[in-house]
């Protein structure tokens, strides 16, 4: 598959976000679907109130209701989710390199975001803290990879984003985005990603978005890979088993070289 980079990297650092359309097998997300769902429905029978922190087992769903019937869940790598293809892409880390000029960067975690039906708006807001108050710097250290297993929709709950906010970096709006832009009469310009399963996409965490609601009848599961420049850390854990990690290839152990290992 060939896709211009140079142009992807630009819409990355222009837009906050690009997608690389029909990168996996159609029938290989059904697969995943199937089995991450399991989990999913497992967190959602048994997480029936708003919590700050994802709880369980990674095998039987480590998760939480995040807002009202949306759901964050850290995935297991293991199969059919332990797939090279996701974590190891040629095409998404020959990306993240051009965009870092290094390859010293890890994968700092595995998790996801699923609206079930019910769910509604989320505020707007940014997934990082401004690390260069009044500065809007050009290379950020950490991105999320983002693989839909469902196709999304207006009406299944796809990702609202707000292009080119990343580099919105006034101290005095932070944390304030939401009531900026939700007065009425403020002018504002986004976009609904409405995307077909097989793409993976990369987000710029600065860039303003927002979860919408979910008014269809099945729920919109999206896996999450982090990548983080090698001096970057981020607050969450990511944890595999062991016997996951004795599987990965030299680069995907040295991607996954802060994990901690479960036994
Ligand atoms: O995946 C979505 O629809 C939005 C998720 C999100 O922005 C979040 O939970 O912080």
């Amino acid at each position: 598959m060939k896709f211009d980079m140079d142009m992807k990297l630009a819409e990355l650092k222009i837009n906050g976000f690009v997608l690389f359309e029909d990168l996996l097998p159609v029938e290989k997300i059904d697969r995943m679907c199937e089995a991450f769902m399991v989990l999913l429905d497992q967190v959602r029978e048994r997480e029936t109130e708003i919590r700050p922190l994802e709880e369980g087992d990674l095998r039987s769903g480590k998760g939480r209701m995040q807002w009202p019937n949306r759901y964050g869940m850290y995935w297991p790598l293991d199969p059919p989710l332990a797939d090279p293809q996701l974590y190891e892409n040629p095409v998404i880390l020959d990306f993240l390199e051009r965009y870092w000029g290094t390859d010293d960067f890890y994968v700092s975690c595995l998790h996801s975001n699923n609206p079930y039906p019910g769910a509604t708006w989320q505020p707007w807001h940014r997934d990082t803290v401004l690390l260069t108050p009044g500065i809007g710097n050009p290379r950020h250290p950490h991105f999320g990879v983002k693989i839909p297993l469902v196709d999304t929709t207006e009406e299944n709950g796809s990702f609202e984003v707000y292009p080119g906010t990343q580099y919105a970096a006034e101290a005095d709006y932070e944390g304030k985005y939401n009531d900026i832009l939700t007065q009425p009469g403020f002018a504002t310009n986004t976009r609904r990603l409405n995307l077909k399963r097989g793409t993976i996409w990369v987000q710029d965490p600065r860039a303003f978005h927002r979860g919408t609601p979910n008014t269809s009848d099945h729920a919109r599961p999206e896996l999450c890979i982090c990548y983080s420049l090698w001096w970057f850390k981020i607050a969450g854990p990511l944890e595999i088993h062991r016997e996951s990690f004795e599987r990965l290839s030299e680069r995907g152990k040295r991607l996954f070289k802060h994990a901690i290992l479960l036994d």
